[in-house]
């Protein structure tokens, strides 16, 4: 071998003992193909007489051809799971491909994150546990499991997004009542109360207008032990709700119907003056939740025996709570990305 060669066959047998090192830490193994060892191989080439360009040049590439195959290799090593389509984010993807997140300098938390964490931290002192609801879901969380049966008329009630296979975006929170439900059943065998808030977004095919959003974030609670009633309902929101708002609230409760609960309520605040339409009674209240009693096909469906407990259960909209307490004319301030809007709560 001429000294050349020698000379040429040593710097890359080198180069390939570094560029090995340096893929054992690489998250990213195809950024290994970007690593200045190799590239400035490449930068040297361009510095080489003419005469001896063929060779290394040749050699060069059989370099990177090699680094390929250790990237792809690396690859085959990684074991996919099987996709959830219902989970909220895709299992596989590497974290170093997760999106970054922007510098928080460059913006403060959306005003209705804000009071979504407040109203979390009130529930969760007053002994709820909390958990997230998803994006997609199924027929059975979304109805089934709610004593909506297939064909139930108050199906019509949610007009839900849906995919072409039968998924579908939640329209309420109570998409994950039958979930907690079967999650905390333990509770109740050791003596303690099931109680849960869902604090999430959902999704609605509705007409926009001032009091209505196509997506808006509604908080679901969940409380289930032995003898729980009614009045246990309205004492858990009053507190609830005059904690949030920091005053006693003027409140109405009316009956309603929703197959999940029996009975079942409106619970309603009195509009403030900037937020009325008229001065008929419907204009002077505020629909903020739905609520009742968990109904016992519900309580059933989750292996829980409604002959030994009851429970209760509520769904209000974020959205209209932060517009009670702020005075928003407008619902659909919140997603306008309006600056002069958003500067106003930061
Ligand atoms: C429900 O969604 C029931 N799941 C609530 C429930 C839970 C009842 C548990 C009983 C037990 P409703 O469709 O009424 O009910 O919505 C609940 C609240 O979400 C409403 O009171 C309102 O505050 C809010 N809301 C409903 N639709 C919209 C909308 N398009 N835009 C903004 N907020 C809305």
């Amino acid at each position: 071998m001429s000294e050349k060669k020698q000379e040429t066959s040593e710097l890359l047998t080198k180069a390939a003992e570094t560029l090995k090192r340096e893929l054992a830490k690489l998250d990213d193994k195809r950024a290994i193909l970007r690593s200045p060892t190799l590239t400035g191989l490449y930068s040297q080439l361009r510095t080489l007489p003419q005469e001896e360009r063929a060779a290394f040049g040749k050699a060069l590439n059989d370099l990177k051809s090699e680094v390929a195959g250790w990237v792809d290799a690396s690859q085959d090593d990684v074991k996919l799971q099987p996709i959830d389509v219902t989970a909220p984010f895709d299992v596989n993807t590497p974290a170093n491909h997760k999106p970054s997140l922007l510098p928080a300098r460059d913006g403060s938390k959306h005003p209705l994150m804000v009071e979504l964490e407040y109203m979390t931290d009130i529930a969760y002192r007053m002994g709820f546990a909390i958990e997230e609801s998803r994006l997609i879901d199924d027929d059975y969380h979304m109805f089934e499991s709610l004593n909506f049966p297939e064909g139930h008329p108050a199906r019509d009630d949610y007009d839900t997004f849906m995919t072409t296979d039968g998924l579908i975006a939640p329209a309420h929170t109570s998409t994950m009542q039958n979930r907690v439900l079967k999650k905390y059943a333990g509770n109740l065998e050791s003596g303690n109360p099931i109680a849960v808030l869902v604090p999430d977004r959902v999704f609605r095919n509705e007409d926009l207008d001032v009091t209505h959003e196509h997506t808006f974030y509604q908080f679901e609670g969940v409380y289930v032990d032995k003898g729980i009633t009614v009045g246990n309902l309205i004492a858990t929101l009053q507190a609830l709700l005059s904690s949030y708002f920091g005053q006693a609230l003027k409140a109405k409760i009316q009956p309603f119907y929703f197959p999940f609960t029996e009975p079942s309520f409106e619970f309603a605040i009195e509009r403030p003056e900037s937020l009325r339409k008229g001065d008929t009674e419907a204009d002077m209240w505020l629909e903020l939740l739905g609520c009742g009693m968990i109904h016992p096909n519900v309580l059933k469906a989750a292996g829980i025996d409604p002959a030994v407990y009851t429970g209760f259960a509520w769904g209000g909209g974020i959205e209209r709570l932060v517009m009670m307490k702020y005075g928003i004319e407008d619902i659909r301030h919140f997603e306008s990305g309006k600056l002069d809007f958003m500067r106003q709560f930061s």
